[in-house]
């Protein structure tokens, strides 16, 4: 297996599952810090005034904020030489309406930028990952309202402006098709519908696909800001891909299988990558009866604020019936379950295969560089009497994707890097829990909120270093 020269290798963290100091150096709350912990059974809680007796697990994250140096440095013993991480929206305008940026929030991210020069890392910066300042879902029902597209934009120049030349590569948006589903709608919208279910709210397309829409605005626009704050900016989207088979030859599940990867998947970065909307949206909107509201402007702003590469996460795939029996809600994106794969704990299939298929499907469409910003196994490690621990389950996970991932390179594929999820463990999203872990260092915190916080490595930790040494072709 040869991956090509200057290939990235890396991982990926999000600021509000991360960096803890929710309240620190002038940061004002995000909509992630008023939710709850919970767990794969329990969901997490969107409470609009904080409760004493509840835990919010994003309030200390795993403290990245005060361990960044220990944490970077970790990463390059591995031999990273990309991150991904988020930079804190209500870090750099606490409610978002300030007219002028938090100076201690962007002393932060000069730190850690320091740091990764320092040990010469490319920082890979999402703008926006499942978060804004709480005050804008209090005050105008987060991207419901259009009026937030500029607050989104004031914040990603000023963020741009400042670490111009320090970073080349932008994502505007994490998962941008999240808005796809009832979950995206508090979670990536901003949206309080007063339904305190995280995961499980009220399914309501016209508001979501609008709330969508003012996204797409707000992203094309930072991408034009990034092109011209500095021409060498890479402007990137970043998309959940849900790959759905049909679970039997039958054509109605063929047909099935389509609709959903057209609509879950190819919906958003066809308005991203080739700054339309696609040909089917017509019909999707028909059915799920939405009618948007376009500004005179908006169609000419998309055009004019398409992206240079496409990123995209990439855990399972799914299977598509027209049996409703066969569909479950087991993970999170609902489907029917695969009889040839095994599953996580969380009921995740696992799919290495799907990576490769799915690889060539985003370039067969749009023929532009593809990064891998997020994969990886959630699961429960457990600390040996000595202090080890030995999770051969994620090598296995991660070594199996990478094969994959060589394949589509070998294919012909164009793919920059990869950033696997999690690289230190950190707040899990949709269940807010520790217990479920991705990292190659282990963070002792609990789901109790216990712990210290200390730092140690996993054996996936020197199996990654040797992988990255060997650019990918000792995978043993
Ligand atoms: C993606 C999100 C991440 C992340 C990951 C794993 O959807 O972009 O923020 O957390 O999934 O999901 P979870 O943490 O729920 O296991």
């Amino acid at each position: 297996m040869k991956f090509p020269e200057g290939f990235l290798w890396g991982g990926a963290t999000a600021a509000n599952q991360f960096e803890g100091a929710w309240d620190v150096d002038g940061k004002g709350p995000s909509c992630m810090d008023m939710a709850t912990n919970g767990n794969h059974h329990t969901p997490r809680q969107i409470t609009p005034e904080l409760d004493p007796d509840k835990l919010y697990p994003c309030h200390d994250g795993v403290d990245f904020y005060h361990h960044y140096k220990e944490d970077i440095a970790l990463l390059a013993e591995m031999g990273f030489t990309c991150f991904r991480f988020s930079i804190n929206w209500p870090r750099i305008f606490p409610t978002g309406f300030e007219d002028e940026p938090n100076e201690a929030g962007l002393e932060f991210y000069d730190r850690v930028l320091d740091e990764l020069e320092r040990h010469g890392i490319e920082p890979l910066i999402t703008l926006s990952h499942y978060e804004m300042p709480f005050a804008i879902a209090q005050r105008q029902n987060g991207w419901a309202s259009r009026e937030t597209i500029d607050l989104y934009v004031k914040y990603a120049t000023a963020v741009m402006r400042r670490y111009r030349g320090r970073c080349r590569k932008w994502l505007t948006f994490n998962e941008i098709n999240a808005a796809m589903m009832p979950i995206g709608t508090y979670m990536s919208l901003g949206i309080l519908t007063g339904d305190p279910d995280l995961r499980h709210q009220p399914d309501d397309p016209q508001l979501r696909y609008q709330a969508l829409h003012h996204q797409f605005i707000a992203s094309a626009l930072a991408v034009k800001a990034g092109h011209e704050i500095d021409p060498e900016n890479k402007m990137g989207c970043m998309i959940a891909y849900m790959l759905a088979y049909p679970l039997t030859p039958n054509p109605a599940d063929v047909e099935l299988a389509r609709e959903r990867n057209q609509y879950r998947n190819y919906y958003c970065s066809d308005v991203q990558v080739r700054g339309e909307y696609p040909y089917f949206a017509r019909r999707m909107w028909a059915e799920e009866g939405v009618a948007l509201d376009i500004a005179p402007d908006d169609l000419e702003i998309l055009k004019e604020g398409t992206v240079d590469f496409y990123t995209h996460s990439y855990y399972q795939s799914q299977c598509a019936s027209v049996d409703a029996s066969q569909e479950t809600s087991g993970n999170l994106l609902g489907g029917a379950k695969n009889p040839y794969l095994k599953e996580t704990a969380w009921e995740w299939p696992i799919d290495p295969t799907g990576l490769r298929i799915m690889l060539n499907q985003v370039y067969e469409r749009y023929q532009i560089p593809i990064m891998v910003v997020e994969n990886g196994l959630g699961c429960r490690d457990e600390v040996n009497p000595d202090g080890t621990i030995d999770d051969d389950y994620r090598i296995e996970y991660l070594r199996e994707h990478i094969e994959a991932m060589g394949e589509a390179i070998a294919d012909g594929v164009e793919v920059w890097g990869y950033t696997p999820w999690g690289c230190i463990d950190l707040v899990s999203n949709a269940d807010g829990e520790m217990a479920k872990r991705y990292g190659f260092v282990y963070v002792d915190k609990h789901d109790d909120g216990t712990g210290t916080m200390a730092r140690s490595k996993k054996k996936s930790f020197h199996w990654y270093k040797k992988v990255i040494e060997t650019n990918g072709a000792d995978l043993a």
